[in-house]
């Protein structure tokens, strides 16, 4: 059974090509979009009727194409984002501040803009954020990254309001600690060995497939029922701050 198109942004890697995965499996036409065409390629190999699409979620003419190539679609996630730096609001760069708000923020707000009447246009359809308990608390360190994930969670809640009595689904899910090939390693500028210690002695971080399953979850709930938020941590995590190490 067809469930209809579903558009995943950030599909490279982590939390988005689990996402991409799954959708497929669950029965939707998966358009993975993102900016590394390589690894899109080599996700479309491994995933039947999954379509790559090159996108730049900072750029309107890349959103534009993706928009103008697509029919009907029952879902959009909108999950391209990530963290910059861990530096006190006292010594943050604001460019990075300014990148993390691209991404996280404008990004949500382009894609979101230029899909929502193909999301109107079929039967109903269904945007999903990928926030993060960072849009809902504050750390030390985390001043840019909880900024723009508090704006993502402005957006989404303002959303759900304005489309209220329309057809449209609007959910944010907010996973805390999950190990990703890649976000803290961005986050940390490609130091490795840091990255690997924001893991370590953490008995299970979340995978990206448990976030996937997530979104799965709420998507393939009935039309007329929408899971507004849904914050989803490792059982270490009891807080940004508060982890359980062995
Ligand atoms: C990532 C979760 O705890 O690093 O979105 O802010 S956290």
């Amino acid at each position: 059974m067809s469930r209809g198109t579903a558009v995943v942004t950030g599909a490279s890697s982590g939390i988005g090509a689990a996402t991409a995965r799954r959708l497929a499996a669950e029965g939707y036409a998966v358009v993975a979009a993102a900016r590394r065409r390589d690894r899109l390629d080599a996700l479309a190999a491994e995933v039947p009727g999954l379509r790559a699409v090159t996108l730049d979620v900072t750029s309107a003419d890349s959103i534009a194409e993706l928009a103008a190539s697509l029919d009907d679609i029952a879902v959009l996630v909108n999950n391209a984002g990530g963290a910059l730096g861990v530096e006190p609001v006292e010594r943050a760069d604001p460019a990075d501040w300014q990148q993390m708000y691209e991404t996280n923020v404008l990004g949500v707000l382009r894609v979101t803009q230029a899909l929502l009447p193909a999301l109107e246009r079929g039967s109903g359809g269904h945007v999903v954020v990928t926030g993060s308990i960072a849009g809902h608390l504050v750390y030390e360190g985390g001043g840019g990254y909880t900024a723009a994930k508090h704006a993502a969670t402005a957006l989404v809640e303002t959303l759900r309001l304005e489309l209220n009595g329309r057809p449209v689904r609007v959910t944010e899910i907010a996973p805390g600690m999950v190990q990703t090939e890649e976000f803290s390693l961005v986050r940390l500028r490609g130091d490795a060995d840091a990255a690997a210690k924001v893991y370590a002695g953490v008995p299970d971080p979340l995978s990206a497939d448990d976030v996937a399953d997530c979104i799965a979850f709420a998507v393939t709930r009935p039309a007329h029922v929408n899971i507004d938020l849904l914050v989803v941590k490792p059982l270490a995590q009891a807080a940004p701050h508060k982890v359980h190490r062995r």
